[in-house]
């Protein structure tokens, strides 16, 4: 009798995702929801692994430690893009199928990067937060329009932030080795080599994976390629940042301000020195944070569990 033990690790799958929810029950699936608001600790997932026959993979850690013990598991179905906190390579050497929603979550996480460009440039959270402390206080900002936006990936959610920008008159530019051109010519995007984005550009904005190759591909040295006043944006993986070097970019007064959704440590340590920087917009790791996008993406982890249990080949396999 195949084990139908499914543990959804992401967050508010009862919440958000009714209909995806129903379908793993009508197939029989037996579910056991992360109710926290938070990444399941190692210490929580341990006691759970041995018994699963699938995971719907939040931002816990599946390394080999745990993986080695799930030996029931057939599929880990990362809710989401990223599957940076799952070692592939042991999950493939021990049998286990790994799938994920590439190009689900692009256009919330495409529309919060444009939300934060501009409240970030326009210093809105600044404002907002001194007006709730009964704090009148006028300071000036940036315009968008006409400002050099460089995007650092231009996969699928870094194409996106390109097309929802067109609008506002901005000159766009993307670094990616791998970029469509096509796509790029489409869309009015430039292309160039990483180190003539970095210093040609008014706002910076990383739209690429945290694979280990891409750790701290912004440190000192790249902060400091930058033009004076730029602004830096982070939507993708908190590795690629050294978060101390941002920092001193920030207070030393190279960057005019930036706008973080994701840390090195999540979540963020509550005395980091990031959260003393005024101009620094900072978010919890939510840019994919969307009622419809929990809808869509929960329905295709959702498939693809319940493809692996009845014997079919999952779709978005990433190992
Ligand atoms: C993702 C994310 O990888 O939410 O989808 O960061």
């Amino acid at each position: 009798m195949m084990n139908k033990k499914v543990l959804v690790a992401s967050n508010w799958f009862s919440r958000y995702c009714s209909q995806a929810k129903s379908l793993l029950l009508e197939h029989g699936c037996e579910i056991m929801e992360n109710e926290t608001d938070r990444a399941l600790s190692f210490q929580e997932l341990e006691p759970l692994v041995a018994d699963l026959g699938a995971v719907i993979a939040g931002l816990e850690i599946w390394n080999r430690g745990l993986l080695q013990r799930a030996r029931k598991l057939k599929i880990i179905a990362r809710w989401g893009a990223g599957y940076d906190n799952i070692d592939v390579d042991c999950a493939r050497e021990l049998g286990i199928k790994v799938t994920n929603a590439r190009g689900v979550p692009s256009g919330s996480v495409a529309e919060f990067t444009v939300g934060i460009m501009i409240s970030g440039l326009r210093r809105i959270p600044q404002k907002n937060a001194w007006m709730h402390q009964g704090v009148w206080k006028q300071v000036m900002s940036s315009e968008l329009c006409g400002k050099s936006v460089g995007l650092v990936g231009f996969g699928s959610i870094g194409r996106l932030v390109a097309e929802k920008l067109k609008g506002f008159g901005v000159k766009l530019f993307a670094y990616d080795p791998l970029a469509d051109t096509a796509t790029a010519e489409r869309l009015g995007v430039t292309l160039l080599p990483f180190g003539e984005l970095l210093a040609g550009c008014d706002i910076i904005s990383l739209h690429l994976p945290g694979s280990p190759e891409n750790r701290h591909l912004f440190g000192a040295e790249q902060f400091g390629r930058m033009r004076d006043g730029a602004y830096f944006i982070n939507t993708s993986r908190g590795n690629l940042v050294d978060e101390s070097a941002l920092y001193d970019a920030l207070v030393g007064g190279k960057l005019s301000g930036a706008a973080v959704d994701v840390y090195e440590r999540e979540p963020l340590d509550p005395v980091s020195p990031l959260l003393e920087v005024e101009d620094l917009l900072l978010t919890p790791h939510v840019a994919a944070f969307t009622r419809e996008n929990f809808h869509r993406v929960s329905l295709v982890v959702t498939r693809a569990v319940i493809d692996v249990f009845e014997g079919r080949e999952p779709e978005n396999l990433v190992s």
